[in-house]
């Protein structure tokens, strides 16, 4: 969990990417035994991070982002400076009858046929999450209406072509800074 300056990321990424051309038969050789023994594939890639602008009024942002861990890890927390909102949260979108359901674990006798219209079909409510799974040789995309990162009390408002430092708190990797580039929404 060491900090890593906000200039990191780019050089990183174009290192990882000379590296792979060059050793690409290497590491085929290496995955066709299940194993990648290369510590500097393993890296975390984090591809345009962008947040959506926030009209004047509203006080929360949301940030997306591609996120891969080729080792596979755990996004466990995201921090955003104090200059930009109070905090930030992970957050996932469940349809809104599961969000509000009590627990009832797909009884189907339990179903009352017209007792409410609570089943509002293809309602999405977000809501938050301690932590993102990052399965190895996946890339998990943050993107409008699945996982986002939400910024909580916006100091200010969001605005087009300004750009903002989000720090990724990983389970196991070091932590990352990303600078997120603001785009209409
Ligand atoms: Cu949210």
């Amino acid at each position: 969990m060491g900090s890593v300056t906000s200039g990191t990321l780019g050089v990183r990424r174009t290192t990882k990417f000379v590296v792979k051309t060059r050793f690409i038969l290497p590491a085929l050789a290496l995955l066709s035994f299940g194993a990648a023994a290369c510590g500097s594939d393993d890296a975390i890639t984090v591809n345009d991070p962008w947040a959506r602008s926030s009209p004047a009024m509203v006080t929360m942002g949301a940030a997306y982002m591609q996120i891969a861990a080729p080792a596979g890890d755990t996004l466990i927390g995201v921090t955003v400076p104090a200059s930009i909102a109070d905090h930030a949260e992970i957050h996932e979108m469940v349809p809104a009858a599961e969000a509000d359901s009590s627990m009832d674990m797909g009884d189907d006798s339990s179903m009352e046929i017209g007792d409410h219209s609570s089943m509002d079909m293809g309602a999405m409510v977000m809501q938050q999450i301690m932590s993102l799974d990052l399965p190895a040789g996946e890339t998990v995309e943050l993107k409008p209406g699945g996982y986002h990162v939400m910024l909580i009390d916006l100091a200010s408002p969001l605005e087009i072509g300004s750009t903002f430092d989000l720090t990724l708190d990983f389970e196991t990797a070091d932590d990352m800074v990303v600078s997120v580039e603001v785009r209409e929404g």
